[in-house]
This record gives C-alpha cells, structure tokens and sequence, in this order.
C-alpha cells in the first residue's frame, strides 16, 4: 500500500488483529531507523507483539528507506518527520481506528518522540524503541555515526563512512532539533526499550529520556545489542504488556 506525501510514494504495510470482522481497535505506527526498513527482523517482530497486544500495526518505509521514494543521501529529519505527520493523519482517517499510539525504532525512535510532540493531542501513547535522540546533540557537537568533524563546516556529502553518500544537509538539519524541548511537550505515557549492551545508541540516554517523560516505563534489556540480537522476545514481550493495560477506548 502507498501513501504520497507531497509527492513521495511511502510504502506503508497494515496488520490488524484477529478479531470479529468490523470491529475497531487501537493503532501503531511503527517507524524503522537510520538504513532500515520494514520488513527488519525486530519491526516485523513488533509489529506482530501490536497484533497479538489487539492492536494494529502500520509500519512505514520513510523518505530515502526501503521500499519509498527518495535517496538515502537527501534524507533528512525534517522529510521524516513530514512523512511521520502524513502517515498519522492518514491512520487517525481509519475508520477503524480508536485510538492512535507511535512507535519507532533508533532514528524511528527519535522521529517517534518529535512527532508525539507536534501531535501531542493524537497521540495516545508513544514508544520509542533505542531512541537514537542524541543525534541532534552529537550533531552540533561535530559527531556522526562515531566520526568527528568540524560542526560549523559541514561537507556538501559526508565522507564514505559506515554509509555512502549522505548529504551535509543531513547534519544541517539535525543541529536545529532540539529534542529535550520536545520531550517536554508530550505529557501522555511512554514506554522506553533499550538494550543494555547497545553500542550505537548509549542506554544512558534511554535512562535520562525516562527521566524527562511526564509519564515514562523504561525497560532496559541486560545483554542486548542495538537492534536485539539476543532477546528480542523480551522486547515484544515488554510491548505486549504494556498496550494491554493501556484503557480502550469505548467502543473497541
Ligand atoms: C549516529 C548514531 C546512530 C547516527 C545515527 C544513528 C546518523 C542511528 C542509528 C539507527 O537508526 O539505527 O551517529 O548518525
């Protein structure tokens, strides 16, 4: 299924519970990170935890990922974060849908928790999963994907790191976002996952991000690597859990 957001064809994917046919059910977007894509192992393995939870699952390719229109190069948060709005107004549109809830993974994470606070009023629940929201930080910093550069002379395309081509506007645009003002803006409640042995993403920020939520569970997973290669049952687990004792709508 695709969605055009000005112009750009973004591939969405949505799974409904087994339930009676017609009956309404709460929503989650689900968002992949930085390189990934839907069809990951630990998004359709969350994706699938919303289900079993009663829950549907949209899952969505973002600007530049998968199977969506643009180039990795020309991504931004900015066009995921446009794409995130899209997509929510387009799942509160569902006539089957009671009540909306915005999960993302690493970067999906961070576009997760910026978009819960634009849309604050929507959003029934947020959770980000890794978040990788030191990336606005690192970047005025002068760091990228564990890389130094100079934060006030930023290259038209970033040298060939861990990935090729990513344009500097990448950078340009991460130094605007500040992510603690938007933490601030969302007062609904939150669940935080994150792995412990997570070298992309320091678990320290999962633990201050819990912290500045009003209304935050976090759920630290011991042993676990960024995208939980080792207990990836223990996410979706935590996940279930937590949609289950979320209050339904009347109606559902
Ligand atoms: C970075 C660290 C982590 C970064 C991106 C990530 C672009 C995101 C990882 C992911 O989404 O999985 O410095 O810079």
């Amino acid at each position: 299924m695709f969605l055009t957001d000005d112009g750009i064809r973004l591939n969405l994917k949505l799974d409904r519970p087994e339930q009676p046919a017609g009956g309404k059910c709460p929503l989650a977007i689900l968002i992949h990170g930085f390189t990934g894509h839907m069809e990951e192992r630990h998004i359709v393995a969350l994706a699938r935890a919303f289900n079993e939870a009663g829950c549907a699952s949209l899952r969505v390719d973002m600007y530049g990922h998968g199977g969506s229109d643009g180039e990795f190069g020309k991504h931004t948060l900015y066009k995921w974060l446009n794409n995130a709005l899209t997509v929510i107004d387009y799942a509160r549109g569902l006539d089957f849908v009671t009540d909306l809830y915005l999960s993302g993974h690493s970067q999906g994470g961070l576009t997760a928790m910026l978009a819960a606070a634009m849309k604050h009023d929507v959003i029934s629940g947020l959770i980000p999963l890794s978040p990788a929201w030191m990336i606005p930080g690192q970047a005025r910093q002068g760091i990228i994907l564990g890389q130094r550069f100079d934060p006030d002379h930023i290259p038209d395309v970033l040298p060939p790191w861990r990935y090729t081509g990513l344009e500097g506007n990448y950078i340009r645009v991460a130094q605007t976002i500040h992510v603690e003002e938007a933490i601030s803006r969302y007062h609904g409640p939150v669940l935080i996952v994150h792995g412990e042995q997570d070298a992309d993403v320091p678990v320290s920020y999962a633990v201050k991000a819990a912290e500045l939520y009003h209304d935050a569970q976090l759920v630290l997973i011991p042993g676990d690597t960024h995208c939980y290669d080792h207990h990836l049952d223990q996410v979706t687990e935590a996940v279930k859990v937590w949609m289950m004792e979320r209050p339904r709508a009347s109606g559902s």
